[in-house]
């Protein structure tokens, strides 16, 4: 029996009720809330996106894999995010503006706030000047940056910008991430870091408030 196997399974037909039951069985058996990320919902959801990239699936598929997938991390958010009481510090995150892929963004608010920092999540499809707000409003020590399409990176860079025209530029550290970034495009923006996945993005935002 291969419960990962069930479990990429069910994220990829789109089963969220079925899919959360058999997280939280697993999660009950003793399987590590990491392990069901990175050995069976994380896969399951880089089939779905080749198939998304072959035109084998399309938008509407894609968006039911992601409520199922939405669903399963809420299961595995205690386990992944065992904050502490008084946070340390506060992070304010987003996926850019023009972009509307949240899971990645959520994965990295659940392990930075595992880490006992506060982290205020501005949502979606959010343009610089909403960051800048944001930044005058919860004063965070960073601020995190999601791009999944090579059209919407660029708003990582407008969004550092902003920053630097209202002067809040050295009050916070900006880290970038998502699919297509890389720690090339992160230093041609200015970015303080690149950091290829949640559990890394978490111990970097972690290691600016030591
Ligand atoms: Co979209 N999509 N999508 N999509 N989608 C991709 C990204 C794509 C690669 C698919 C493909 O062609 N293979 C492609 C982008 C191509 C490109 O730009 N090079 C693509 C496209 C083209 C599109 C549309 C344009 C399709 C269309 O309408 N024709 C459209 C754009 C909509 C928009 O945003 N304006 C679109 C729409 C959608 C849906 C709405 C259907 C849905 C999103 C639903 C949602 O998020 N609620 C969707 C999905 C689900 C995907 C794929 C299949 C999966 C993305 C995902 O959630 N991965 C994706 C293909 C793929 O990635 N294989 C695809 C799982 C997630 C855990 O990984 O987000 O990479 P990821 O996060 C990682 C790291 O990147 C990192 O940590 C996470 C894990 O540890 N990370 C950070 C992420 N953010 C970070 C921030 C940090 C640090 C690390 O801050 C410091």
């Amino acid at each position: 029996m291969n419960r990962f196997h069930d479990i990429s399974d069910l994220l990829q037909r789109g089963k969220p009720r079925e899919l959360s039951a058999l997280v939280q069985e697993e999660l009950e058996d003793g399987t590590s809330a990491n392990d069901i990320l990175v050995k069976a919902l994380i896969p399951g959801m880089s089939v779905v996106g080749e198939k998304f990239k072959k035109n084998e699936v399309f938008v509407p598929e894609v968006l039911i894999t992601a409520r199922a997938m939405n669903a399963a991390l809420k299961i595995l958010k205690p386990a992944l995010a065992q904050a502490g009481v008084e946070p340390v510090g506060t992070v304010v995150i987003c996926t850019v503006k023009g972009d509307l892929h949240d899971i990645g963004k959520n994965l990295v608010k659940m392990m930075i706030e595992g880490t006992g920092l506060r982290v205020i999540d501005l949502g979606v499809d959010c343009p610089p000047e909403r960051v800048v707000e944001a930044v005058k409003e919860y004063e965070p020590g960073v601020v995190c940056l999601s791009a999944l399409l090579t059209t919407t990176m660029i708003y990582q860079k407008d969004t550092i910008e902003a920053l630097k025209a209202a002067g809040l530029r050295d009050r916070v550290k900006v880290m970038v991430g998502g699919a297509p970034v890389t720690q090339a495009f992160a230093d041609e923006i200015g970015a303080d870091a690149y950091t290829p996945d949640a559990a890394s993005a978490a111990e970097v935002a972690r290691s600016y408030f030591n």
